[in-house]
């Protein structure tokens, strides 16, 4: 089980992980230069590839790529980011942390993190103070223990959470994974992964999902009545959406290739989400109304992947996840997916990626490698969201 994914972690240290997404690796060392990337990574937008848009087929916006130094990086992130904070260490027990979001109240985070001594991610939650610092002593673990755990979510009335898990099932082989070319970035879709709910605390964990496959990645609608999620349960992963309870299951893409990470707008209408449609490890950004029609592609396929977006609190906009600066050098970018409006978030140096943003637009929260340990760390920070977004 998970041979892949360790065998990778090992090799290459960067960053693995399950389901909503990669998050978290210890054993990052030592930066790499931007100026080592491959050639056609740093070098190649779609554009410059020459990706030509098909007559009839829309290939969503153009982004370009941020031409800034990064010699000064502090500074350039400065115009949206301000006090960054880190708010997860190793000397609270966990070698690594990754894709944390926030409660209703923004008083507490749910994270997935690798426990000091283990191989597996498990639910944590954190309290933050009112200035969104963190209580570090409050840090607990909600998930059972046991098999891997990923993808947490607060219920939007602050009752509960949902996360997925595989320790029911944890031998369940991985029929599905998703790994980019040249090997360097995978991570699992565990065949005995459900999701489950259970109390803010972790109480009474109760399964949601019975059926045999990989469900996971799953988040509320605003009024708590449904659920969002990825499943392989007819061997493709695609996008499925359940009442709260787990009963009235209904898929809304069925598409080759991975479909995932899909997250309910403001408005409960639309959800957002990645998806590899052209099978070739090259995620792209999508919206999709919450019944299955209307899909639109927002990111052009090419030789960028373009993960992990979240909704701004106004519903137009989105902050995600690119490699359009390298595989090493992952940024978060802003994007309003009305008129493919597009800014650069991050400038730090390693990763920076799954980012959400508060419900009252204040505060970014995000995975970043930028910390002294250089290892995967939840960071927050006040943000401001440029106009036009
Ligand atoms: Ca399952
Ligand atoms: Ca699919
Ligand atoms: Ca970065």
């Amino acid at each position: 089980m998970h041979r892949l994914l360790r065998t990778f972690m090992v090799t290459f240290g960067i960053l693995s992980g399950a389901a909503c997404g990669p998050a978290a690796s210890s054993d990052v060392k030592s930066p790499v230069a931007e100026s080592s990337m491959p050639t056609d990574i740093r070098q190649s937008t779609p554009q410059a590839m020459g990706i030509a848009e098909a007559p009839g087929v829309p290939l969503g916006f153009e982004i370009v790529r941020d031409t800034t130094s990064n010699a000064e990086w502090p500074a350039e992130e400065a115009g949206l980011l301000t006090n960054v904070r880190q708010l997860t260490t190793p000397a609270m027990g966990i070698t690594a942390a990754g894709e944390a979001y926030f409660s209703p109240d923004n008083r507490r985070i749910i994270f997935q993190a690798y426990p000091t001594g283990q191989t597996e991610y498990q639910m944590f939650t954190l309290e933050l103070t009112p200035e969104g610092y963190p209580r570090t002593s409050t840090i607990k673990q909600v998930s059972p223990g046991g098999g891997a755990c990923t993808c947490g979510f607060f219920k939007p009335d602050g009752s509960g959470i949902i996360f997925a898990s595989s320790y029911l099932n944890p031998d369940m082989p991985n029929p599905n994974f998703y790994q980019r070319e040249g090997g360097s970035y995978t991570w699992d879709m565990p065949g005995g992964m459900d999701i489950l709910a259970a109390g803010v605390d972790g109480s009474e964990p109760r399964r949601l999902t019975t059926e045999h496959g990989y469900d996971a990645e799953c988040g509320y609608d605003p009024a708590g009545e449904r659920i969002v999620f990825s499943s392989d349960r007819d061997g493709d992963p695609d996008l499925y959406v359940m009442r709260a309870d787990g009963s009235g299951v209904r898929q809304i893409t069925d598409n080759a290739g991975y479909d995932g990470g899909p997250f309910f707008s403001p408005d409960g209408k639309r959800v957002i989400f990645r998806a590899d449609r052209n099978l070739d490890s090259h995620l792209q950004l999508f919206v999709i109304n919450a019944d299955g029609t209307g899909e639109r592609q927002l990111t052009r396929h090419g030789p960028v992947v373009n993960w992990a977006p979240y909704w701004l609190p106004a519903g137009r906009s989105v902050v995600y996840t690119t490699s359009i600066h390298g595989h090493y050098n992952y940024e978060v970018y802003l994007l309003n997916i009305e008129t493919g409006g597009h800014r650069r978030v991050t400038h730090a140096p390693r990763f920076d990626g799954l980012p959400v943003v508060s419900n009252d637009g204040k505060w970014m929260m995000w995975t970043s490698q930028r910390g002294p340990t250089q290892t995967s760390q939840i960071f927050l920070a006040e943000f401001r969201a440029p106009s036009g977004f």
